[in-house]
């Protein structure tokens, strides 16, 4: 088979090192500049714009509206969708270790092993920024930071399977602020954690507020239960197997008796996990991933902090974290979604 077009450039626009057209490009630098605008203060001089709801660094936006107006999903697209934060990375690991398991869990040339898991699965407001123009049929993985209400219309109508990982906006909220000391590259006490915190609170940050997202995602989770499979990174830390078997079932490759008994699903969260992945030479490396370059430059490394539940705990004070949780209680009220222990 053919590798399929990724994104359909229907302007005659020169092309020039994008995938985009520099004519697209100026009518979307048109439409952001109209944009409510504020000072985000994760990155060094970032300006957040409000779209559709949301807010978006200035400098996502583009990527966003090319994607939106030029994506071409396929029906059997398979998409990883998170807010920043939520456990991206280690989803786009699983998924693609999962459905690639027969060619490389047992190779030395497994793209896991020398790639950054977003350099392996790319987010769709990047593309129009890479070289990537064709997809390999056999790996149908993309993955977003997009809202659901702003997913590109053939995702929706072409009913992508979607696997949506969230997490207890606590946790999320520290690994956001310790991500911002590194991009801002400055120490943390320039960004204070209560400046932080209102900004979040306030959804004033990079796919904020963090409740919608997740709430678009798990409204449309209930309603489309055959092509939404949400998860939620606490659950996948605490049964990792199960989640690894019920990803397979839900992208239409489950595992066979067979390589059950083998141990490939063990396999598959052993490779996948924090341990293994954040000590490959790649993920340790100070170098910048290929695909996010364009949009910040912060090492391989920075994604791989601590990944665990609770962290939270290490930096919030009781009145902080009562904060969050009322929002979360608040805005998830009636939703039947909840961060609490049951
Ligand atoms: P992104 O939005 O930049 O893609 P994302 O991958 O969604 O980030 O989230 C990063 C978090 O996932 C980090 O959490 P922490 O700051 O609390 O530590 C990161 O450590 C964690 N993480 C990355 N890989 C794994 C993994 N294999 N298992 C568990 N957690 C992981």
């Amino acid at each position: 088979m053919e590798p399929s077009c990724i994104l359909s450039n229907k302007s005659d626009a020169p092309v020039s090192g994008t995938n985009a057209s520099s004519t697209n490009h100026t009518k979307y630098e048109e439409i952001i500049s109209t944009l409510p605008r504020i000072e985000g203060r994760w990155r060094q001089s970032q300006q957040l714009r409000e779209y559709q709801g949301f807010w978006f660094a200035q400098n996502m936006l583009q990527g966003i509206m090319s994607a939106q107006e030029q994506f071409k999903a396929q029906p059997t697209d398979i998409f990883i969708c998170s807010h920043p934060k939520s456990g991206t990375t280690w989803l786009k690991a699983l998924s693609f270790a999962i459905l690639t398991r027969k060619r490389f869990i047992y190779s030395s040339t497994n793209p896991l092993l020398s790639e950054l898991p977003h350099d392996v699965v790319p987010f769709i407001e990047t593309l129009s920024f890479t070289d990537i123009t064709s997809r390999d049929p056999e790996l149908p993985l993309l993955s977003t930071h997009l809202p659901y209400t702003s997913l590109p219309k053939s995702v929706v109508e072409c009913k992508c399977k979607i696997i949506y990982i969230c997490r207890d906006p606590k946790d999320l909220f520290v690994s956001m602020w310790h991500f911002a000391g590194k991009l801002r590259g400055t120490r943390a006490e320039t960004f204070p954690l209560e400046e932080a915190i209102q900004k979040f609170c306030e959804g004033l940050n990079h796919g904020g507020p963090c409740w919608d997202h997740v709430l678009g995602y798990w409204k449309a989770s209930l309603q489309f239960p055959e092509r939404m499979l949400f998860i939620k990174y606490e659950d996948l830390q605490n049964d990792t197997f199960s989640y690894v078997r019920r990803m397979a079932e839900f992208m239409g490759c489950p595992f066979s008796m067979e390589e059950e008994r083998q141990g490939l699903v063990q396999k598959v969260v052993d490779l996948c996990s924090f341990e293994i992945l954040s000590n490959l030479e790649v993920n340790k490396s100070k170098k910048h991933s290929s695909s996010l370059r364009h949009f910040f430059k912060v090492e391989k490394n920075e994604f791989f902090r601590k990944g665990k539940v609770g962290d939270w705990e290490n930096y919030l004070t009781t009145e902080m974290a009562a904060t969050i949780d009322q929002i979360t209680e608040q805005k998830f009220s009636g939703s039947g979604l909840s961060f609490k222990a049951p």
